[in-house]
């Protein structure tokens, strides 16, 4: 892609973004979804990762998503709708492996995100938010494997790079998109983030364009 291509993509992104978003739907339950229209990206990961900061970064909204420094916060799928005629939806998961939840929450809760990731034909891809302290867990393999299996399409973030040196972040950087190499259905790009100082939101943003772009043609 050339250098104006993806200036091009940064300021619809921008744009878009820029508009007027706003919470539609929270739904508990698979049964409780709202009617698909347009296209869904969903943010999932872990608990206390940073899914809902990572909205409320894109949209420049302090307080759209809910955020909490207790883990299991989004307990819910919630939808954001943004304007009109930008046809984009996001979608807040509630964060898995989150040990101090009672078990069958954390069933249901497991359940439900699996159901809606395999059922939903408007969702073009997921967002997995991984910490760039971390890099990839056990429990965040065992999820892109069942993406795989899925044929969900998806790709991984990296959420709080504020909290890592610049050399420390281009190794990790390095070595999830290595380790990404073996899981089919996933983008072989790595994004990183940061909600704090908004660092990564244009490319994320310029990403949904080009990804609303190749839906809608
Ligand atoms: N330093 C730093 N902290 C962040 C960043 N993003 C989120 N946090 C912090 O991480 C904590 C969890 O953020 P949330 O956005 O609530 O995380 P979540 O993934 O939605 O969590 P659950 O809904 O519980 O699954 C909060 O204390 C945030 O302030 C970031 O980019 N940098
Ligand atoms: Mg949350």
């Amino acid at each position: 892609m050339t250098d104006t291509t993806d200036a091009e993509l940064i300021e619809a992104g921008r744009k878009l973004f820029a508009g007027d978003w706003r919470f539609i739907w929270a739904a508990p339950s698979i049964e409780t979804l709202p009617p698909m229209q347009g296209i869904e990206v969903a943010f999932a990961g872990r608990s206390n990762v940073g899914k809902s900061s990572l909205i409320n970064a894109l949209t420049g909204r302090n307080a759209l998503a809910r955020t909490s420094h207790t883990p299991g916060r989004t307990q819910e799928l919630i939808f954001f709708e943004g304007p009109k005629d930008g046809g984009l939806r996001l979608v807040d998961m509630p964060g898995y492996g989150y040990a101090a939840a009672p078990k069958t929450k954390v069933a249901s809760w497991t359940s439900l995100i699996h159901k809606f990731l395999q059922g939903r034909a408007s969702l073009a891809r997921v967002y997995v938010l991984i910490d760039a302290r971390h890099g990839l867990k056990d429990v965040d393999t065992e999820i892109l494997k069942t993406f795989d299996k899925a044929a969900v399409s998806y790709q991984v973030v990296l959420t709080k790079a504020d909290q890592v040196k610049k050399t420390e972040l281009e190794a990790i950087v390095a070595a999830t998109a290595a380790a990404l190499s073996k899981h089919p259905a996933a983008f072989p790009e790595v994004l990183a983030t940061s909600s704090r100082t908004g660092a990564g939101m244009p490319e994320l943003r310029a990403a949904m364009i080009r990804l609303l772009r190749e839906r809608n043609r």
